[in-house]
């Protein structure tokens, strides 16, 4: 204890002790004295309350390094189908092809046509439905209509109304009319001057194979039938007539 804290401590404790015991007379008060030295710094106090979160701090210089790239989206719905766009140029033309007698797969298939077509001619000519003559086929199907039935027949099937050109194809024909027992048409039409006939595409006649004294129709017969032996007649062309037609 300083001195200045012990006269303190005197000055409080006196007036009591004499107050208590005898009757003092009051003196003056004395003069205060002087403040002590300040004392030692207290220890630290414990932590205080954890305070509220500060605002968020202010934006950053420029030319930070960017972030990690974020995670791929979801797959959006398909577009519409777009316009059709224009033709290409034509392409270059390719190397050229084998001559076709070297062309191995070529021949094989020419080949298996042959043989094809010689059954399919081999199966007609048995059931005598068709006659090839040269270069000629003539075929009929049976069948006895008018003269402008069978040539509608004809064209359709690819051919015209058998017209022989010369005494074998002649032959051939007649061949079918004694087979279906029936007389038959041939290519041939009246021209204008009466008994002067001409082949369908307005050829003249180059060979005849006439009846005896026809024709005679006089204009009045404008088509041409085949009898049994052959021979022709001039005869309208509303009979029915077997349908023999040429390819
Ligand atoms: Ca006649």
């Amino acid at each position: 204890m300083t001195l200045s804290s012990l006269v303190l401590a005197l000055m409080l404790l006196v007036p009591s002790l004499v107050m208590g015991g005898m009757e003092l007379c009051s003196g003056s008060p004395g003069i205060p004295g002087t403040h002590g030295a300040p004392g030692l710094p207290g220890r630290d106090g414990r932590d205080g309350v954890k305070g509220d979160p500060g605002p968020p701090g202010p934006m950053g210089p420029p030319g930070g390094i960017p972030g990690l790239p974020g995670r791929d989206g979801l797959t959006g719905a398909p577009g519409r189908v777009g316009e059709r766009g224009e033709k290409g140029e034509k392409g270059e033309t390719g190397p050229p092809g084998l001559p076709a007698y070297l062309d191995e797969e070529l021949q094989s298939v020419l080949q298996d046509f042959r043989q094809r077509i010689l059954q399919s001619m081999g199966v007609l000519n048995l059931q005598s439905t068709m006659l090839q003559v040269g270069e000629k086929v003539f075929s009929t199907n049976g069948q006895s209509v008018n003269f402008q039935a069978i040539s509608e027949t004809c064209a359709k099937a690819g051919g015209t109304v058998a017209t022989p050109r010369n005494a074998e194809e002649n032959s051939a024909i007649m061949s079918l009319v004694k087979k279906y027992n029936s007389y038959a048409y041939l290519g041939l039409a009246e021209g204008k001057t009466p008994g002067k006939f001409y082949y369908l595409n307005g050829s003249p006649v180059n060979y005849t194979n006439w009846y005896s004294s026809e024709p005679a129709g006089k204009g009045q017969e404008p088509c041409v039938e085949m009898y049994k032996d052959g021979t022709w007649n001039d005869k309208s062309c509303l009979q029915y007539r077997l349908t023999v037609c040429e390819f």
